[in-house]
């Protein structure tokens, strides 16, 4: 598929793919969720990815639907279910289950889906300057993409439902004081980070970071006996890893491990 809203690369470990509609804040049309779906399949296919980066181009991260596709005036009114099952869970779905670390760098405003799009991955870092909005109540909407069960989480009942009623802007260094995000850094501090941190996790032991990527979220659903057998199966599996058997000889021989992930 050829991409005209995304821009996306795969190399070395690492998958960029970049949300690339500044004019409109990286705002989903229906092209932009065929292209990001294509290319997330693609990565998903890929034993050779060990971690994917989503991040938006220009000053936004992303301002979630695009309101342009929308006619609220239309006498045949739009379906909005219809669209969400037919993209945004499946790509918050894609998010969570991708064995992988899926590294969201919020370069700037988060709105609406683009907000808990940004949540639903696993590290979040943001720069300061960037925010994070519920935006859907301003329209006529509840949070989507999973934001309903990813706030009360992340923030609490209270902040989350406040959040969601308001519509009110929050801070990155807020969300993160909340921790509903991995971290918020100085702007110009942003892209070395977000490198280091990427370039951190395509040497790392991938199968374990995606065992540690399931194990925790499906914390949210198990009591703490059923994720004791899930701790012990994962462990299992990853006992048989190379990178198990390199982080040991490594461990042992006092060197940096070299890990292949797999
Ligand atoms: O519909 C369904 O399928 C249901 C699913 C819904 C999921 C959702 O995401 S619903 C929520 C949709 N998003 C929003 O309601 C957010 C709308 N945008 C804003 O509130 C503001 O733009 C921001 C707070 C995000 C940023 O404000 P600001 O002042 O930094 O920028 P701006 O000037 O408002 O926006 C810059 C341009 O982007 C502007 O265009 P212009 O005037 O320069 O030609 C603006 O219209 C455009 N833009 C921003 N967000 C959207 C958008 N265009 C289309 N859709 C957008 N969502």
């Amino acid at each position: 598929m050829r991409y005209e809203t995304i821009v996306f690369s795969c190399e070395a470990g690492i998958a960029r793919l970049t949300l690339n509609r500044p004019e409109r804040l990286n705002a989903f049309t229906v092209q932009m969720h065929q292209e990001v779906m294509d290319a997330l399949s693609f990565v998903g296919g890929r034993v050779d990815a060990r971690v994917l980066l989503l991040t938006g181009s220009g000053r936004g991260f992303c301002a979630g639907q695009d309101l342009a596709e929308r006619d609220a005036r239309s006498d045949a009114p739009f379906d909005l279910g219809a669209n969400i099952e037919a993209f945004y869970n499946p790509l918050v779905r894609r998010i969570t289950t991708l064995e992988l670390p899926v590294v969201c760098a919020v370069n700037g405003v988060a709105a609406g889906a683009g907000a808990n799009i940004a949540l639903a991955c696993d590290i979040v870092i943001a720069k300061k300057s960037a925010r994070f909005l519920q935006s859907f109540a301003k329209i006529g909407l509840l949070p989507d993409s999973g934001g309903t069960w990813l706030l009360p989480r992340l923030a609490g009942q209270a902040r989350a439902v406040a959040l969601a009623m308001t519509g009110e802007a929050l801070e990155a260094e807020r969300a993160a004081e909340w921790g509903m995000i991995w971290k918020a850094v100085e702007d110009e501090r942003f892209e070395p980070e977000v490198e280091a941190l990427i370039a951190h996790f395509a040497a790392a032991p991938t199968r374990a970071l995606a065992a540690i990527k399931q194990a925790m979220r499906s914390s949210a659903t198990s009591t703490m006996s059923q994720q004791l057998d899930i701790e012990r199966d994962l462990q299992r599996q990853l006992g048989l890893s190379n990178d198990y058997r390199e982080g040991i000889d490594a461990f042992k021989a006092k060197r940096a491990p070299d890990f292949r992930g797999n």
